[in-house]
């Protein structure tokens, strides 16, 4: 045990587990009659192994996720622009502390999944190794980012695993109001002065191609796909996640006057599908490998945040071994 959880002996890949076939065909029942699977259920060894592959990376991601606006508090333009990105930020850490909390229950304590993040054997998203240039960046971060997490995050908020699915629920709201505020500032930017609208647009530039690569690699070069929506833990292709957003957003884009750094992409009028120019897949393994701009960086404040943290949790672990509940 560890604290209240149980620790489950995970095999961190490549093994072949065999689990037994009759519990697996009964798992693979309640998986498609659309039962939620909860802590205790019997689950498969696979299935525990990529939920918490999954839900850890997208943990790191939230609390990685803070830091590009995070360097925005100090520097955001006007006191209610203040206050509403420290409340985003707090907000993205929080997603963090309700995701770690939801893989804790697959039996991986936390300290191992801080520990996995900072050695780098555990990959978080691609996208906050980029730096936040300007205040144009956090606009597009926050409209655009947030709407793609948001495409992903519905969709696999009606998968099997239930205290992920309850999790990824509350952080959905969350992330609507981030989106809100995004747009506000896109819109804001967009409207105001040429200088203002050329930030806007030059961060857009920037920040494309790692949007693309947000939903991760082509179905056809996608690892899990295949394996986690049998599962029903990933309720969407890699593929049909980019293609809602070019659907949705597109437009959004193109009335605020901006231009998509894309020559290549345009909508099939028959089959309403986008295709887009190569995103630089190199580039997006670079970077999900650990040598993207900011990676560095960011594990190096995660490090640092970790050490000055460690005398706060050492003393709430003590307080809470010795607390003596009072007599009622
Ligand atoms: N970045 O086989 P697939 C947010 C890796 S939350 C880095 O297709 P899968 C909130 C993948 O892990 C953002 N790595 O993988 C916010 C695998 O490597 P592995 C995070 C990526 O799992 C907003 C390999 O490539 N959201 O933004 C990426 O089936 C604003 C092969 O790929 C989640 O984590 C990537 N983009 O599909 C915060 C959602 N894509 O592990 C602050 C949950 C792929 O074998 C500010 N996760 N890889 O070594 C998912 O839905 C899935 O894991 C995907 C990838 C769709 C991300």
């Amino acid at each position: 045990m560890y604290g209240n959880i149980t620790i489950v002996d995970v095999p961190s890949g490549g093994e072949q587990v065999q689990d037994d076939p009759q519990k697996l065909a009964e798992f693979e029942a309640r998986i498609a009659r659309g039962e939620k699977i909860e802590p205790h259920d019997w689950m498969p060894t696979e299935y525990r192994r990529q939920l918490i592959r999954m839900i850890e990376q997208h943990a790191h991601s939230e609390i990685i996720g803070a830091l590009p606006e995070g360097t925005w508090i100090t520097r955001a333009p006007g006191f209610k622009r203040k206050i509403a990105l420290m409340a985003k930020v707090q907000d993205e850490v929080g997603h963090a502390q309700l995701l770690y909390s939801a893989a804790e229950t697959l039996g991986k304590p936390r300290e191992k999944m801080i520990d996995d993040l900072l050695t780098g054997k555990s990959k978080y998203s691609n996208v906050f190794n980029y730096p936040a240039m300007t205040w144009a960046d956090t606009a597009v971060i926050a409209w655009l980012i947030d709407a793609s997490a948001i495409i992903n995050q519905v969709a696999n908020s009606k998968g099997s695993y239930a205290p992920y699915c309850r999790a990824l629920d509350r952080i959905c709201k969350e992330e609507s109001f981030h989106l809100k505020y995004g747009y506000d500032n896109v819109v804001a930017l967009a409207t105001g002065t040429a200088v203002q609208r050329e930030m806007l647009q030059e961060a857009l530039n920037r920040w494309w191609r790692p949007i693309m690569h947000f939903f991760g690699p082509p179905d056809v070069a996608s690892q899990h796909t295949e394996k986690l929506m049998r599962w029903k833990v990933k309720m969407a292709t890699n593929d049909d996640m980019r293609q809602q957003f070019f659907n949705q957003y597109v437009p959004k884009i193109l009335e605020l006057g901006l231009t998509i750094p894309d020559p290549e992409l345009k909508k099939d009028p028959e089959t309403g599908k986008w295709s887009y120019g190569d995103p630089d897949w190199d580039e997006f393994k670079r970077v999900i490998n650990g040598h993207g701009p900011c990676n560095a960086e960011r594990l190096a404040v995660r490090r640092k945040a970790e050490e000055n943290g460690r005398w706060v949790r050492q003393a709430l672990a003590r307080a809470a071994d010795t607390y003596v509940a009072p007599l009622s």
